[in-house]
Formats: structure tokens, C-alpha cells, sequence
């Protein structure tokens, strides 16, 4: 059924912008399919976080969210995929099982944003309204960055696999299982990547599987980094780098991975301007990641494509409406789910406040939090804000390995993002960490 947009009765608590914003875009009268108070673009870990939340205060009917999958993923559990430790089934539940409770699920994608007359298109056609908007649409990762890496992925003799996507974590395992030794090589591109340490947790479960069944001795592990750093933070470099050199990791930095063939993988060296190629075994890949295609040139995107934030508020820099959490944004933190836990909490918040017709005043710091896996059973748990100064929740020293870390990694970290995140619970651990460090710092 077409609609006019939202009626005026609709907007609730008589807030000035939107009757401002209503009065002032006589464009407003597109025919509209549908119209709700909150609309949320994407159903992943931020999406849902905020939607759950917007659910529970706002009551029925309030809120529409916008997502293609059937299925959501746990993301961070790739990794243990990879090494083994975790099945795929582990991360993967049905969508439906998780929307919020009376939540309209538009089951497709948003192709265009109308920031100015307030709806989305999606595409099957549907023009839908809101008042409110909160964008969490994620990333892409964009295979085709690496030329020959996505038929390699495909091939199932072939050595070759990545962690990023739910269809080849675990292939990352089965290959880690038949190598038989030589030459075993992971990639980093260049930033953003969406959890900046997933490139390396994964060589060290490998590594340690190798050692552990005997094919150590015939391997040289080699990690090529496009960056000049092992790790963003000092503090957490400086024990990565220990590790690396404890365990005879040969560790390259301005090497950008171009192009992998059935042997080799061809690296730009981007210091000297060179070529070099590497002859492979075992090749774990990490694509280069950026928007997604869509958002370039969208009104509320960046020029690079990401939704243009303000870093602390989170609110949309040009459309007061209009919010943004998780990988989509130009946020300038590292793109975790922890991030988004530590972001919904400031949303909610901000959002409660623009509602009531007042300035947002929640700051985000910039929290991320990273857990270093450097083995089965050991764990470096960075945590840091955006100054890349470190953010501990823990009261002993997290820049060393533990086995406490892993299992907050493999076991609590699962139950915290499907019954805590998820269902906009668990807002990050700034409460437990000023709890944990009452009369040592702030
Ligand atoms: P996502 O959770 O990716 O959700 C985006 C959603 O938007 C998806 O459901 C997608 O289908 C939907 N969507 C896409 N396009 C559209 C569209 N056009 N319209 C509507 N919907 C759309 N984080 C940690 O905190 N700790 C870790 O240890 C960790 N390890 C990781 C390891 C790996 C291998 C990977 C891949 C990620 C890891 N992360 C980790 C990162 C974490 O998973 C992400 O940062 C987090 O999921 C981001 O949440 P999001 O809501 O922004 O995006
Ligand atoms: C976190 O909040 C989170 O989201 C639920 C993660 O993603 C799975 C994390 O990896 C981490 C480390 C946090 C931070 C939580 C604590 C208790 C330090």
C-alpha cells in the first residue's frame, strides 16, 4: 500500500526538529510504502544492538529493520573456526530468531538514502520513511582486491583460504590439517580492516598446531603486513613482537599482497617500490576491506564512502536524524564488535536525548578492544581508545599472554554478543573496568 510519509501525528514528543525538518522539505511528499519512528539499516551486531534497545523503550510498532541475510554470523569466531577450535554452526543462527520481538523486518537491501526527505529505497522498490535512522551496514570485503584469490578460495585442492568470510574459515582448518611443511604464508592489507589482529590470531593457532603435530620443523612462517607496524598500539606491539620472534616468525612490513597464483603470491613491496614473489604451501589470505559499493556518493557517506559521523556523538555530521555505529562509519577507531558494544551504549543515550528534543551528550572515546590470540589457550586482550593509548578492563597486566584472556575469548565472549549485544544489554566493559580499577586510575 503507498502511504504519504510519516503524518505529523506520528512524530512523537513534539521535538522542534522534526517538525522543522518536516516543514522545511517540501520535496518530503514522496509516496512512501511504509513509515516508522526508527528505522535501522542492517541486522548485524550493531543494528541489532541498537534495534533491541530501540524495541524495549520505545514499545510496538516503533521500528523497522532493514536486512538481506537470513542468516547473522558471530563474526569473531571466525578465527577459532579457522584454528579449529569452534564449528561454523557455532556462529551462525537465523535471523529471524533474532530480530526484536514485534520489529518489522524488511527482508532487503537499502540501495539509496534519502537524508533530505527522510526515507530509503531498498531494492525490491519499497521507499520506507522514518524519523529516526541508524545506519549499521557494515563493511565490505572486497575479494577482488587480490587478483587470482577468488577462484583460489573456491578451489577445494587448493592451499588457499581466508578467515573473512563464513564460506572459508573452514577450509583455513582443513588446510592447516593436510600441510605437510614449506612455506606458509598470512596476509595483511592495508587499514581499515574489521579486527586489525584476525590477519595474525590465525598464524598462531596455525603455528602452534604444526608445532604441536610435528610439521613445525619443515615450515618457514612468514607474515607479510602491508603496514609499517605489527599492531597499532606500542604497548601490545612490543609483546606481538616478542612472540614473533620467540616462535621464528619471519615478519615483513610494507609488503601488500596484489595477486596469488597456485604457488605463489605476488607482494608490492611499497618502501622500495618493488615486486617480490613468494613461493607458497599454505597461503591464509585477509582480502582488503573498504565500504561497501553502494554508499559512494550517498548524501550521508563520506567522499570515501563510510556514513560521516561525528566520532563521540555518533550522530550524522549534516542530518541530526541520522545515526551511525559499527564498521560503516568513519568512526577512526579499529572495526570490532567490541567497538560496537562500547558505540550502542552512547547511541542509546544520544538517541534518547535528540527523541526528547535535546543536544546529544554521550562522548565515545574511541573503546575497541582486540583479543590477540597467540595460541591454543593464550590470549593478549588489547583494549585501547582513539588515541591508541591502551583502555585495560582487567586490574593485572593484559600485555601479556593468558590463558584467563582465552577463555573470555572462546567461552564468555559468545554468550555476551547473542544474549548481551544482541538483545542491547551489554553496552562494553566501561562500567567493569571503573569498578575493577577504583582508587588505582580514573
Ligand atoms: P556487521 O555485523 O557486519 O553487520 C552488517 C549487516 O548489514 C549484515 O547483517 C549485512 O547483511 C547487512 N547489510 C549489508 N548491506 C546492506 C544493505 N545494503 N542494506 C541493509 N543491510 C545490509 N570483533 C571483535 O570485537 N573481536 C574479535 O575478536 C573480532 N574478530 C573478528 C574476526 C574476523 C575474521 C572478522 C571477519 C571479524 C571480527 N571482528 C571482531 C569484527 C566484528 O565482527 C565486526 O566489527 C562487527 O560485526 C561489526 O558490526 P556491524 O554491525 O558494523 O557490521
Ligand atoms: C566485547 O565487548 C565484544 O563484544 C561483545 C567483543 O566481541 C566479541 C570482544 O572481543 C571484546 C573483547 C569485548 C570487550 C569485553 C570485555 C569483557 C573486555
Amino acid at each position: 500500500m503507498l502511504l504519504q510519509r510519516a503524518p505529523r501525528s506520528t512524530l512523537r514528543n513534539g521535538s522542534g526538529l522534526f517538525k522543522s525538518l518536516f516543514h522545511s522539505t517540501p520535496s518530503a511528499r514522496a509516496q512512501l510504502d511504509h513509515t516508522h519512528q526508527f528505522v535501522v539499516v542492517g541486522g548485524g551486531a550493531g543494528g541489532l544492538a541498537v534495534g533491541s534497545w530501540i524495541r524495549r523503550k520505545y514499545g510496538e510498532n516503533s521500528l523497522a529493520i532493514i536486512e538481506p541475510a537470513d542468516t547473522h554470523y558471530y563474526q569473531p569466531m571466525f578465527t577459532l573456526v579457522g584454528g579449529g577450535a569452534k564449528k561454523m554452526d557455532a556462529t551462525a543462527r537465523p535471523m529471524a530468531s533474532l530480530m526484536p520481538p514485534d520489529a518489522k523486518w524488511v527482508r532487503s537491501s537499502v540501495t539509496e538514502f534519502r537524508p533530505d526527505e527522510n526515507y530509503v529505497v531498498t531494492a525490491d522498490g519499497q521507499r520506507v520513511g522514518y524519523e529516526y535512522l541508524v545506519v549499521a551496514l557494515g563493511l565490505e570485503v572486497k575479494y577482488d582486491g587480490i587478483k587470482g584469490l577468488q577462484p583460489l578460495l573456491e578451489d577445494p585442492q587448493s592451499m588457499v583460504s581466508t578467515n573473512y568470510s563464513p564460506l572459508y574459515a573452514s577450509k583455513t582448518f582443513q588446510n592447516i590439517q593436510r600441510f605437510t611443511g614449506g612455506n606458509a604464508i598470512f596476509t595483511m592489507p592495508p587499514l581499515p580492516v574489521k579486527c586489525p589482529g584476525a590477519p595474525q590470531k590465525i598464524m598462531y593457532l596455525a603455528e602452534d598446531y604444526w608445532r604441536k603435530h610435528g610439521v613445525r620443523d619443515e615450515t618457514t612462517v612468514t607474515y607479510n603486513t602491508a603496514l609499517g607496524v605489527i599492531f597499532g598500539v606500542k604497548k601490545y606491539a612490543n609483546s606481538l613482537l616478542k612472540v614473533v620472534e620467540e616462535r621464528d616468525i619471519k615478519l615483513n612490513f610494507q609488503r601488500k599482497c596484489v595477486e596469488i597464483t597456485k604457488n605463489e603470491a605476488i607482494f608490492e613491496n611499497t618502501q622500495e617500490g618493488t615486486i617480490e614473489t613468494y613461493k607458497y604451501d599454505f597461503l591464509h589470505a585477509s582480502p582488503p576491506q573498504g565500504p561497501l559499493a553502494m554508499m559512494k556518493g550517498q548524501p550521508i557517506s563520506d567522499e570515501i564512502g563510510w556514513v560521516d559521523v561525528d566520532k563521540t556523538t555518533l550522530q550524522h555530521r549534516r542530518y541530526p536524524n541520522v545515526f551511525g555505529i559499527g564498521d560503516c562509519t568513519n568512526v577512526p577507531t579499529s572495526k570490532t564488535a567490541a567497538a560496537v558494544a562500547a558505540e550502542s551504549a552512547i547511541l542509546k543515550t544520544n538517541i534518547a536525548a535528540v527523541v526528547k528534543g535535546l543536544n546529544p551528550s554521550a562522548l565515545y572515546d574511541g573503546y575497541t578492544s582486540c583479543p590477540l590470540i597467540t595460541g591454543y589457550g593464550k590470549t593478549i586482550l588489547a583494549e585501547f581508545d582513539f588515541n591508541a593509548n591502551p583502555l585495560e578492563t582487567f586490574p593485572f597486566d593484559q600485555g601479556k599472554e593468558r590463558r584467563s584472556m582465552y577463555h573470555l575469548k572462546k567461552d564468555v565472549m559468545p554468550e555476551l554478543y547473542w544474549e548481551g549485544l544482541l538483545k542491547g544489554l551489554w553496552g562494553g566493559p566501561a562500567i567493569a573496568r571503573k569498578i575493577m580499577h577504583l582508587g588505582t586510575r580514573e
